[in-house]
């Protein structure tokens, strides 16, 4: 399928340097097809590739970030035609490829595909109503978008089987206390508190936010050490910049530094 030009499932925004996607699939709580994934993959991508943008939020609404997959268009599929198609995995990967922060704002339910979702961001904010769940042994198959290996990294092995096994749900409280979630907010202050986050970040140098995100991310891929090579290299490699004159100049003459970017 053709990435939308128009989309119709979700709503994009800008506020000030942060980009922001809201999912609108309101009736289906959010459920996420085929059109969705396509419509968010291109939002991200050009907010990526746009300059005056230095990081992206993904929202949801009040009741619902997304309910998970679409199970109405799940339910007819044959493995042969899952496996041959490699069935929701291309429109479901591009969010790994965004270079700059994105930030999940979760209010309701974040269930299945929508946990998976949250999790494939760089860090999730919470709405004391938020609910948390990997439901999908209910209905006869398991996580199939990184949960049986994000839910663990994040909150270890005990209570991701216990989310996976069981389905049952965690609330914000839990998902705080077992590191899913960096913070929990009341639900009426979920988009300042997630905006004021993302305008923090927007207000440091890209190079280092970038660099910063990539290290991260390394700590989930190889070994300690390599990590720490790689860390090693980035860090040496901001000396090169700009900004990090800048930055330590500033901080010398006791005066906010105005990054370039470059
Ligand atoms: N899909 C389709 N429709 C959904 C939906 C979903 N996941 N979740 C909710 N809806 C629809 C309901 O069918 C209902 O539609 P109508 O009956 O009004 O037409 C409407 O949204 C409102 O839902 P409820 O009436 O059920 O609302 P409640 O407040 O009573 O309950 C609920 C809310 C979230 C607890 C409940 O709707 C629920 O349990 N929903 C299903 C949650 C679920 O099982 N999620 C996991 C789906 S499986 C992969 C990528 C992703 C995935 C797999 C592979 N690859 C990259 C390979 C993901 C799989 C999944 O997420």
């Amino acid at each position: 399928m053709s990435e939308t030009s128009t989309p119709e499932l979700i709503q994009v925004s800008t506020q000030g340097r942060v980009g922001i996607v809201t999912l609108n699939r309101p009736k289906q709580l959010n459920a996420l097809n085929d059109q969705l994934m396509d419509e968010l993959g291109a939002a991200l991508k050009a907010f990526d590739a746009d300059d005056n943008i230095g990081c992206i939020v993904i929202t949801g609404s009040e009741k619902a970030f997304a309910a998970g997959a679409d199970i109405s268009a799940m339910a007819k599929y044959n493995f042969h035609e899952v496996y041959k198609g490699d069935y929701i995995t291309r429109n479901w990967e591009t969010i790994r490829s965004i270079r700059k922060p994105v930030i999940a704002a979760v209010a309701g339910f974040a269930l299945g595909g929508g946990c998976e979702l949250a999790m494939m961001c760089d860090f999730i904010i919470a709405a004391d109503n938020a609910k948390f769940g990997q439901p999908e042994i209910k209905i006869g198959i398991i996580p199939g978008a990184g949960g049986t290996q994000r839910l663990p990294r994040a909150v270890g092995k005990a209570k991701a089987m216990d989310m996976v096994l069981t389905g049952r749900m965690m609330d914000a409280t839990e998902a705080e206390r077992a590191g899913l979630v960096s913070r929990v907010v009341p639900l009426n202050q979920l988009m300042d508190e997630t905006q004021g986050a993302a305008l923090m970040i927007c207000e440091y140098s890209l190079l280092s936010v970038m660099a910063a995100k990539e290290s991260v991310n390394r700590a989930f891929e190889g070994s300690l050490s390599d990590g720490v090579m790689f860390e090693r290299r980035l860090f040496h490699a901001l000396f090169a910049t700009a900004d990090q004159k800048e930055g330590m100049d500033a901080f010398l003459n006791k005066r906010k530094a105005s990054f370039s970017h470059s």
